[in-house]
């Protein structure tokens, strides 16, 4: 807190799936547990979803659907301003004041550009490379002094901060410059079948995920069935034939919030198969309650809608003071009203 008031904290998922549990790990628990020392800012980012393409019946309900699993995992709406960037309209707006002053050299570094648009098939539109200006925009906009995110969204968090240095030099100090917040452990949750990959909520196949929402059977199936290597010793050791074992044992510890080395000296003497099931019951334990409300909320249509709507009108109004104050330090004409 500085002069009696709290910090802005903000981040966004993308509606492009089930949420995983690395999204849980590496982001929401982050949400959850700031939420009452922060101003807080967490939005369902569907524009960013139609970089790939999407279904827009399904787009809509996972919308939904990531709004519910907000709530479901613990945020409270009365203390978090919960929201769908689309439905405040500065985001998008400001992304072309920003994208007059983003390098296209800036963007082609991009890692998640480069994989995204290097997978067979992909379909590499102009929304996929300029991706990052609106995230950027997302930030800027209300002034975010913290971002949490995984891993995998910190040079997209660092860009951000590149645009709002060039802006505040060339215009004068108007935006904050923010800050990643991303986990010790957990930060980059990978796939049960393929522990050198990335959890993904959008990538084809999907038995290497584990859903918020998955069912319970499903759940303990995927760990159980998770891959791991030869050996038997229940270690957290570097090395990519390791990264199965390393990668349970980070989703046990994050998920019981238990040191890793606790762990290594409870499983002493014990197989693979016993730490699994054991794994398996946590994670059953843990999201069935999560499970259970998303499904109560999804009944209530009434209720998400009064909260997007109180969500989106104080965004909103945030958002059009800083369009204002942008719109006039780059040099265009105030419209009289
Ligand atoms: P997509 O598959 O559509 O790219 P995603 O699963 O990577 O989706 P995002 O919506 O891009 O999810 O990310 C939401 C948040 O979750 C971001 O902060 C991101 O860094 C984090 N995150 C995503 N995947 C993981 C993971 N496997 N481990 C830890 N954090 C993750
Ligand atoms: N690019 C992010 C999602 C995202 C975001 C943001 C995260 C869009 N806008 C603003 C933090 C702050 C991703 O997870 N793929």
């Amino acid at each position: 807190m500085e002069n009696g008031k709290k910090k802005i904290i903000l981040s966004g998922i993308q509606p492009t799936g089930q949420l995983t549990i690395g999204n849980y790990i590496g982001a929401m628990k982050n949400f959850v547990r700031l939420q009452n020392d922060y101003e807080t800012l967490y939005m369902v980012v569907d524009l960013h979803a139609l970089t790939v393409p999407q279904d827009p019946k399904e787009l809509r309900h996972k919308t939904l659907s990531v709004i519910a699993q907000y709530i479901a995992v613990g945020l409270d709406p009365d203390k978090n301003n919960l929201f769908i960037q689309s439905h405040v309209t500065g985001h998008t707006e400001l992304t072309w004041i920003l994208g007059c002053l983003t390098g296209l050299g800036e963007l082609s570094r991009m890692t998640q550009f480069k994989d995204k648009s290097s997978k067979p098939g992909a379909s590499i539109n102009a929304g996929l490379f300029t991706y990052p200006i609106l995230m950027a925009s997302d930030i800027l906009l209300y002034n975010a002094d913290f971002v949490p995110v995984g891993e995998d969204q910190k040079q997209h968090v660092e860009l951000t901060r590149d645009i709002a240095v060039k802006f505040n030099y060339r215009y004068s100090d108007t935006f904050t410059v923010p800050e990643p917040i991303i986990p010790k452990s957990g930060a980059r949750i990978m796939d049960l079948q393929n522990p050198l990959a990335k959890m993904s909520k959008s990538d084809t196949g999907g038995t290497g995920r584990i859903a918020l929402i998955d069912d319970p059977n499903i759940v303990a199936k995927r760990i159980k069935s998770a891959v791991t290597d030869s050996g038997m010793e229940i270690k957290f050791s570097e090395g990519d034939e390791k990264a199965g074992i390393r990668n349970l044992l980070t989703i046990y510890s994050n998920l019981t919030d238990t040191p890793v080395s606790e762990l290594e000296d409870k499983y002493i003497g014990k197989g693979y198969g016993d730490f699994k099931k054991d794994l398996a019951d946590i994670v059953v334990e843990k999201l069935t309650p999560i499970r259970n409300k998303h499904d109560d909320l999804m009944k209530n249509k009434d209720y998400l809608e009064t909260v997007l709507r109180k969500g989106a009108s104080a965004a909103q109004d945030k958002a059009w003071r800083m369009l204002s104050k942008v719109y006039r330090k780059v040099g265009l004409v105030q419209a009289s009203r």
